[in-house]
């Protein structure tokens, strides 16, 4: 029997499942994660643990029905450009069409971001010839503005691969600033008006704290690590990240798409696993926040799990702190 879906609870339990990308289409909920594979191999730093090989759609038809899997919707095989590790993707819908985006190691072992398209939500996916030219790392998220110009934010360190970019091409020996200098920010570029490349050089979006200095490096709490999240609220942009050695989701405010930002605090506290990672959707008047841990597999780090749980906004447009394992919260979502 398909379960409904409950806050703070898996969403699906048959596999698992990563970086939830969740967006309103037509009306229902798509969520766009990663599919985790179980296995045995080497561990590290470097993120070899996460093999993913292919991408499932999933769907709820509203915040409490049950989780559809609608199956493969790509597979690595039919990425001609790609050779291993489908990490965290994100879709969007312009042109009639679904747009899914991922990164993805090339043939000599650099991140890149793909793009594939379909005439349906949950695909099947038709990857494009070979990566988008210029792009590089990981975790891409597609935000379309009111004006329906559409930006793609990416970025992640470590395994990520960012550190190597910081000259504009790839040194596979660089290393991040050190610990008195800014943070490496998340890139950002406008794509084309087929959704398919680059219409400018990326460029770095720029977080600074309330006094407008940047963020520094060694600020691991406030610090960009990877995934990053663009959306609207109230007129402001709202830009969420993990702060990956920290182990938190955080967010930071800028008038403008591309930034500056200003970094505001905390949205989720770690949860169990090393990795944190988000979405940030609305769904009719209400504000979701879509995450993953690692519950399902007792801890596991490559064995997580998406969720979701209510998020909300206080009057000053500043988001309310998530412990999503404080018991009386988990219940009173449960309520609502
Ligand atoms: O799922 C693989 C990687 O782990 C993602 O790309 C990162 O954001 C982290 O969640």
């Amino acid at each position: 029997m398909t379960k409904i879906a409950k806050p703070n609870e898996p969403l699906v339990t048959h596999m698992y499942t990563a970086d939830p990308s969740a967006h309103v289409f037509d009306g229902k909920i798509y969520i766009y994660p990663s599919h985790d594979l179980d296995h045995d191999g080497p561990s590290n730093d470097n993120g070899d643990q996460y093999i993913m090989e292919d991408y499932h759609v999933l769907s709820m038809d509203h915040i409490h029905a049950p989780c559809i899997d609608h199956g493969e919707a790509l597979h690595l095989r039919d990425i001609p450009w790609a050779s291993k590790q489908l990490w965290a993707p994100d879709a969007a819908y312009k042109n009639d069409t679904y747009y899914l985006y991922f990164p993805a190691k090339d043939k000599e072992g650099i991140f890149r971001l793909g793009v594939a398209t379909s005439s349906r939500p949950y695909g099947p996916f038709a990857a494009q010839e070979h990566y988008i030219p210029g792009s590089f790392s990981i975790d891409p998220a597609v935000f379309i503005d009111d004006d329906n110009k559409a930006y793609i934010y990416f970025g992640g360190l470590w395994g990520g691969q960012l550190e190597k970019w910081q000259t504009g091409t790839y040194d596979p020996n660089a290393e991040g600033p050190a610990p008195h200098e800014p943070a490496l920010g998340p890139r950002v570029a406008e794509l084309s008006d087929d959704m398919l490349t680059f219409k400018e050089t990326p460029q770095e979006v720029s977080i600074v704290g309330e006094d407008g200095r940047p963020i520094l490096a060694s600020e691991e709490d406030k610090r960009f690590f990877e995934g990053p999240w663009l959306h609207k609220y109230n007129g402001y942009y709202y830009l969420s990240y993990s702060t990956g050695t920290t182990h938190c989701l955080v967010y930071a405010i800028s008038e403008h798409p591309k930034g500056p930002f200003v970094f505001k605090g905390t949205i989720l506290t770690p949860v169990i696993g090393w990795t944190t990672h988000h979405s940030i959707v609305q769904v009719e008047d209400k504000w979701y926040l879509f995450y993953h841990d690692s519950s399902l597999s007792g801890g596991v780090n490559h064995k997580r799990c998406i969720k979701y749980t209510e998020l909300t906004y206080n009057s000053d447009g500043t988001i309310q702190t998530i412990d999503p394992y404080k018991q009386d919260e988990v219940m009173q979502s449960i309520k609502r």
